[in-house]
């Protein structure tokens, strides 16, 4: 079995000529008594799925403080160039805005809101911390499709994130419908890990942020995947939020509609499973992208 320096590789990915299926090694939901706003039926339904749908999630007030921070943001970051601004590849619409629980204190402040904290604590069974955090547009018309992959693919090779003890919380910032580019997922993928192929390219990220090539899933094991379950979209109104295992297959369409689908996502890690060195990668990823301090 591989090893970084410290870390025995669980989940070998990036290093094989074949992609390959790997059972999950780690539990979904960790056992704990942590109390917070998830019952025990969406804690089932969270380890047989691997995600959870919450409908008005927030009052309509703080949704709205939120958008209002939303449209104050995208306004301000027209034009802007900083690393943490990503751009669609096609254009010079924006994408994504990273690290925005550090760098503004509306979602900071919501990046500490006790209910997402107390559900990410019910499920990882541990404190937690912000692993990553961004904001991605979607804009109406020009929002590219985010490949399918899984975030704990990337977070473990390019990261040096160990085990399966990360999940992320998508906030809707707009209302997601079926038509404009709303989260897909593959209820039951978390259990399954698909070693893909292809080296990691020096500073992936520059490229991978716009538009994933590597660590994406080859079409056979995609399809075996969805022919053992199905592709759900858990869009909801503003408000609502899904939260998602790090190893669910899941991706998005490009959003052709006038109707922008701008969520902010908020990825919680354990304090037991902070990074190490990247399992496949040569150096390891921005602070903006992947917390370590
Ligand atoms: O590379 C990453 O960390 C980011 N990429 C995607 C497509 N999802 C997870 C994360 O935002
Ligand atoms: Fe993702």
């Amino acid at each position: 079995m591989k090893t970084n320096e410290t870390v025995l590789d669980l989940y070998p990915s990036r290093v094989e000529a074949q992609p390959r299926i790997l059972e999950r090694k780690d539990p979904v939901v960790y056992p704990n008594d942590f109390e917070g706003p998830l019952g025990k039926d969406d804690l089932a339904a969270y380890e047989r799925d691997g995600y959870l749908f919450a409908e008005q999630f927030f009052t309509p007030e703080e949704t709205e403080a939120l958008q209002a921070e939303l449209r104050r943001l995208l306004e301000g970051s027209r034009g802007e160039r900083r690393p943490e601004v990503i751009l669609e590849p096609d254009g010079d619409e924006v994408r994504s805005i990273f690290a925005v629980h550090r760098d503004n204190a509306v979602f900071k402040a919501l990046s500490e809101h006790p209910k997402l904290v107390n559900a990410a604590r019910q499920i990882l069974g541990s404190d937690v911390y912000v692993h990553q955090s961004r904001i991605n547009f979607k804009p109406g018309f020009k929002g590219k499709e985010f490949q399918w992959h899984s975030d704990f693919e990337t977070w473990h090779t390019e990261d040096g994130m160990p085990r399966m003890r990360a999940l992320s919380c998508s906030i809707a910032l707009s209302d997601n419908y079926p038509f404009n580019g709303p989260l897909m997922v593959i209820p039951g993928s978390h259990r399954h890990f698909v070693a893909c192929v292809g080296e990691t390219p020096e500073n992936n990220y520059e490229n991978s942020l716009r538009r994933q090539e590597i660590g994406v899933p080859d079409e056979e094991s995609l399809t075996w995947l969805v022919n053992q379950s199905r592709i759900e979209q858990p869009a909801g109104k503003a408000g609502s939020v899904v939260f998602f295992d790090c190893n669910i297959m899941h991706g998005s369409n490009s959003n052709i509609t006038p109707y922008p689908r701008s969520n902010a996502f908020f990825v919680f890690n354990s304090v037991e499973n902070k990074l190490t060195t990247p399992f496949a990668a040569s150096k390891p990823r921005p602070d903006y992208i992947a917390t370590r301090d």
